[in-house]
């Protein structure tokens, strides 16, 4: 397979999904027909699910943290860590993971769109997000310190964007930044690993399409927005990725 042509004028976006840390041996959410215990992943990655049931839902992270503690980077994530050594501040990833297997694997210019498995912050105050691998069970679910010193109850929560709230505006802005520094540039888009079926990252393609843009998506199947690409490259990201960015 001929690498994409990435010459020392272009810019390179990459999105990642699920599919890409799928060698890794961390599931999928399609993998699970987008159930967890028989909970609809919508609905436990949630505001409502965690306001009706915080111990499911610590549940249900305290497992993807200890499931996450074991897996190792695989050849696509060196691959992106490799390229972004070549392009520098020419280059951006945006992952919809949470599982840190791109920092894990030397990558450094990530923008992490739904959040980090490996943070916890509070529910209540805005006190900042702060690294935490803990695994909560449900009889003991974590309460934050600085509201109670203030008198009131609050529980600590995943800092997880989950289905319902907003992306981080900084990390948009971050994102939306690079594609104008692209923009009539030559400017490579790739997405991998992701069924493009989760917004708005299922809508940045076009965004790139329209700042002129070459698309490509890296994947096992073709995406819910597989036509939005000018090429489709079907397969496994462990093994594409390292081809197509000639690393
Ligand atoms: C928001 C954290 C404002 C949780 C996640 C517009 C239209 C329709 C709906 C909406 C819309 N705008 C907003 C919505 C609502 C919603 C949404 O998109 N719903 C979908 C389900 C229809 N979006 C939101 O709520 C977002 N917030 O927009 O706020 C708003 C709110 C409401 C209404 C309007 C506006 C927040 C979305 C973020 C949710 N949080 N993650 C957690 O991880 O616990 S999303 C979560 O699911 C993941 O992060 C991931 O993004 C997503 C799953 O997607 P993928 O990563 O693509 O994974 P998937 O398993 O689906 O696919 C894997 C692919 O890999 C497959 O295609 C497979 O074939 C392939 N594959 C497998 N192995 C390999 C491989 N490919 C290559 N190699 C392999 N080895």
């Amino acid at each position: 397979m001929k690498p994409i042509h990435l010459d020392d004028s272009t810019f390179l976006f990459v999105l990642t999904g699920a599919g890409v840390s799928a060698e890794s041996g961390v599931p999928t959410f399609r993998d699970s027909n987008g159930l967890w215990e028989t909970h609809p992943v919508e609905k436990v990655a949630s505001p409502e699910g965690f306001e009706e049931d915080p111990a499911l839902v610590w549940r249900f992270y305290s497992q993807r943290r200890a499931g996450a503690k074991v897996v190792k980077p695989n050849a696509g994530h060196f691959a992106l860590a490799a390229i972004e050594q070549k392009l520098g501040d020419r280059f951006l990833l945006a992952t919809q993971n949470v599982d840190g297997l791109h920092s894990k694997a030397g990558s450094k210019r990530v923008v992490e769109m739904h959040g980090s498995l490996w943070k916890t912050r509070c529910s209540q105050c805005d006190r900042a997000p702060f690294a935490d691998d803990a695994e909560y069970s449900a009889d003991k679910l974590p309460g934050c310190k600085a509201c109670s010193e203030k008198g009131t109850l609050a529980l600590l929560r995943p800092h997880i964007v989950w289905f319902g709230e907003n992306l981080d505006p900084t990390d948009l802005e971050a994102i939306s930044d690079f594609f104008l520094k692209a923009k009539g540039k030559r400017f490579v888009f790739i997405a991998a690993g992701t069924s493009g079926a989760v917004w708005p990252a299922a809508g940045l393609v076009k965004q790139a399409r329209a700042l002129g843009a070459e698309t490509w998506l890296v994947n096992a199947e073709p995406s819910a927005n597989a036509n939005d690409f000018n090429h489709v490259q079907l397969g496994k990201s462990g093994d594409l990725l390292p081809a197509l960015l000639g690393v």
